[in-house]
């Protein structure tokens, strides 16, 4: 078992959460540099970028409830077993997600709610929450984010079918007015197969208007912004995508900045998610998005970290209603420093690695990237050497600085995993 970083919060027996105590146990591996983002709701500050492309969103939804107020403290049955997630499914584990104990979790998705809000009744919703997951660190992953969940179902009755046909001729009229290139793939293959409860007619149609529906969205985004900064149109591909909760399933990637960019993941909603909301009788689709990752796109946001900047000149260039591309102040310079160490007996995940250089450095740390690896040919020890990039977004990082906070991660490293430096 890979031991974990631990550290102390309140007590040593327990852990508060907004303002809740919880008993730890061997499962615990929430760090106080997330405890501390719980109660920004950054989706919820307006004029805040993220609460801007939040309510456009909601905009173009309005006939659909919008909710955005859920507890980021879920029961893992919510956010997993609810969605199929098998038992052994690696998302589960403590490498992967935020444990407060054994109990108790930050979402990794807002489809953790799914369930209990097509349990309220509710047929057409948004929901916007902050999700948590452990992750690598660099300018496009943070381990605090945002997703918007969106969800509509219909009857399984044939007079659907043909609301079905109509809306969907109506988005196809829209689209036909579109200046982004969306290279789409079928929406049902054999690697990407309807449900055998389905009705194929239905399905069909039902995936057709998840992609209709979001293609739209993104139209309504970045229509008008042709280009996106680079002067060519936008550039959007459907993909086949796998989760346990939704077939056929997809994902939808922007062409930003040379790469391709995941902004979303969707499907078909398993009937076994409605069956356990006690919804009868219905067909329909999901998707969640990454507000991030469309927000710095939208708004010319280099770094993800900038979300959480409390900086006066990141916020006040920001309007509700409005999308006018982010002017970024000066940027630092950055600062490198390696780390070479002997990998302990039980090895180490590059996820608890980055939890602690982001727990100890906080936003200082930019980038994380594993530099070499290597066994020794006779001992058979294995190395590792990381590169650390540190550069503040508000200051002028000095190399003493930089120094004294590579210090306590090799300090941490050291006393956490008992790891040996080189
Ligand atoms: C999900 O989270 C699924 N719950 C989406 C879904 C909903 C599928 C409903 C089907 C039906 P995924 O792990 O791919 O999927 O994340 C969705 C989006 O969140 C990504 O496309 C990306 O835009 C964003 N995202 C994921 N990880 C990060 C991260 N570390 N930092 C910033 N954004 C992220
Ligand atoms: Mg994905």
């Amino acid at each position: 078992r890979i031991p974990r970083y631990h550290r102390c919060l309140s007590t040593d027996t327990h852990v508060t959460v907004l303002g809740q105590q919880y008993k730890r146990d061997p499962t615990t591996n929430i760090t106080s540099a997330i405890i501390d983002k719980l109660e920004r709701r950054l989706h919820l500050q307006q004029s805040h970028p993220l609460c801007i492309l939040r309510t456009l969103i909601e905009s173009h939804w309005p006939s659909f409830t919008h909710l955005s107020n859920f507890t980021p403290v879920v029961t893992p049955a919510r956010n997993f077993d609810d969605l199929s997630f098998p038992a052994d499914h690696p998302g589960r584990s403590t490498t992967d997600s935020y444990y407060i104990n054994k109990d108790y979790m930050l979402r990794t998705h807002t489809s953790a709610h799914e369930v209990e809000t097509f349990a309220k009744g509710e047929r057409n919703w948004l929901l916007t929450a902050d999700v948590y997951r452990r992750d690598e660190i660099d300018a496009s992953h943070y381990p605090v984010f945002h997703q918007v969940e969106g969800a509509s179902i219909f009857s399984t009755s044939p007079n659907s079918i043909h609301e079905l046909e109509e809306d969907n001729a109506r988005l196809g009229e829209y689209l036909k007015t579109s200046n982004i290139v969306i290279e789409d793939i079928p929406h049902i293959t054999p690697s990407n197969p309807r449900q055998p409860t389905h009705d194929p007619r239905h399905a069909e149609l039902v995936a057709q208007n998840l992609k209709l529906n979001l293609n739209s969205l993104l139209l309504a985004l970045f229509g008008g912004r042709a280009g996106v900064g680079s002067g060519e149109p936008l550039r959007v591909r459907w993909i086949e995508a796998y989760f346990p909760f939704t077939t056929p399933s997809y994902e939808v990637e922007v062409f930003w900045h040379g790469k391709w960019l995941e902004i979303l993941g969707c499907g078909v909603v398993l009937q076994s998610t409605l069956d356990r909301a006690k919804v009868p009788d219905s067909i329909g689709w999901a998707f969640g998005l990454g507000l991030e990752r469309i927000a710095m796109i939208l708004f010319s946001i280099p770094d993800i970290r900038l979300f959480w900047s409390q900086d006066p000149r990141f916020l006040s260039q920001f309007t509700p209603g409005n999308i006018e591309p982010f002017k970024p102040y000066s940027k630092y310079p950055p600062c490198y420093k390696d780390v070479s160490f002997w990998l302990p007996e039980q090895g180490l995940h590059a996820n608890d690695f980055c939890d602690l250089v982001r727990d100890t450095a906080g936003d200082l740390v930019e980038d994380v990237a594993l530099i070499d690896s290597f066994t020794h040919p006779k001992t058979k020890r294995s190395s590792q050497c990381y590169r650390i990039n540190y550069r503040s977004m508000d200051k002028s990082l000095s190399n003493e600085e930089a120094n004294a906070i590579h210090e306590r991660v090799l300090a941490h490293l050291k006393g956490n995993f008992g790891v040996e430096i080189r």
